[in-house]
């Protein structure tokens, strides 16, 4: 049997081209993963994702899952990828980062987090073993530790008792995984997550605790929760400098286009985010000459073609003229349209990321196509 993850090519100093292979097929990392947080990724269906967009691997959330459509659906349907008619790979995170977002109301202890549901108002309870339990319900291909994701700007005790609690909660995760088997079949994989804010010491301590882990691949969470760029990517290369270097390093919830090519370029593998999605529904298209928002005046009685330099059917179809009518007239095509074109060029940047790891001149190409990704069209 092939090894999970293997690396193609080291270009220059960190940034890596790999294959991660999973029962539900190979993943061609550096990657981005669409999110589809209640088993679907907002406006795109899955032949899409599949045919148009060539997503290669999508998120589901375990905190909405157990509220909707619960466990029970959930095993009777034989798991996420059946449920959802999805055959390629996915990854559910593990909840806590979504209840402290989203609920309102929550307690949380040493044995797990309590909190009010954002649909109905109802009561529940998440601790890292029924987090483990829900996502081999859902049956995930990779599946996440349960955390916390410490919140930014943090007092410095207050995140390292907060990254310890992260570790302690490890150790339950990983020996529940080991007593308790897969449902469907096919081989789940546990990421643990490196935590401890924005502290150096703290970042190491935890990039070393989750090392020792021995997991088949690791995660980087708390970043991107409002610290400063510039603080993001010294971290993430702090942390990448400690995981081991032949596993898989997942970035959660990262981000621009730019700060997915600045993490390539830190030895990141794996990101997700729900930017392109979340963004196209408001408007806002990401491509190689930079950001546009389409509800501007000036795509009026612009014919050309949506993205002429797109890879998504959506860009040679549809004109600017035409999206930004749908825009204005809030049809649901808009968003529809838009979020299709906004992941396709996601999974392009990370494909052509990928081709120049291999050809060896990455960083030469990333310095050069930033500042054009950035420009306001
Ligand atoms: N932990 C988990 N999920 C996450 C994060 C985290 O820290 C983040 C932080 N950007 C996004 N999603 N479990």
């Amino acid at each position: 049997m092939s090894k999970f993850f293997e690396i193609e090519k080291t270009s220059q100093s960190k940034a890596r081209a790999g294959v991660l292979h999973t029962d539900h097929g190979d993943i061609q990392t550096p990657i981005f993963m669409p999110v589809g947080t209640v088993a679907s990724v907002k406006t795109v269906h899955q032949r899409e994702l599949k045919d148009d967009i060539n997503a290669q691997i999508i998120l589901g959330n375990t905190y909405h899952l157990m509220l909707r459509p619960g466990m029970d659906i959930m095993q009777q349907a034989g798991g996420l990828h059946k449920f959802m008619n999805w055959d390629r790979p996915i990854l559910t995170d593990s909840g806590g980062y979504q209840v402290f977002s989203l609920s309102k109301s929550r307690k949380m202890t040493e044995e797990g987090v309590k909190f009010k549901s954002h649909i109905d108002g109802s009561y529940h309870f998440i601790s890292p073993e029924k987090s483990m339990e829900i996502q081999r319900q859902i049956g995930a291909d990779i599946f996440m530790a349960f955390d916390e994701c410490t919140p930014y700007p943090c007092e410095y005790n207050q995140a390292k008792l907060s990254m310890e609690l992260t570790h302690r909660w490890l150790k339950r995760c990983v020996d529940w995984t080991k007593e308790n088997e897969e449902l469907y079949g096919h081989k789940q994989r546990l990421f643990p997550i490196v935590q401890g804010s924005t502290y150096s010491d703290l970042r190491k301590i935890s990039a070393e605790v989750i090392s020792e882990a021995g997991a088949e691949g690791n995660a980087i969470g708390g970043l991107s929760v409002g610290e400063p760029e510039e603080e993001m990517y010294r971290i993430t290369n702090e942390v990448t400098d400690i995981l081991p270097k032949d596993k898989p390093r997942y970035l959660m919830g990262v981000g621009t286009p730019w700060n997915i090519l600045e993490s390539i370029g830190l030895g990141v593998d794996m990101m997700d985010c729900v930017m392109p999605t979340r963004n196209a529904r408001n408007a806002m298209l990401f491509t190689w000459q930079g950001v546009i928002n389409m509800k501007n005046e000036k795509w009026k009685n612009d014919f050309s073609a949506l993205d002429e330099f797109g890879t998504s059917f959506v860009d040679r179809d549809y004109s600017k003229a035409y999206v930004r009518h749908l825009f204005v007239a809030k049809e649901y095509l808009a968003k529809q349209i838009a979020s299709i074109h906004n992941l396709a060029f996601y999974l392009d940047l990370v494909k052509v990321a990928r081709e120049h790891i291999v050809a060896g001149d990455f960083y030469e190409w990333k310095d050069s196509i930033i500042p054009q990704l950035k420009q306001r069209l």
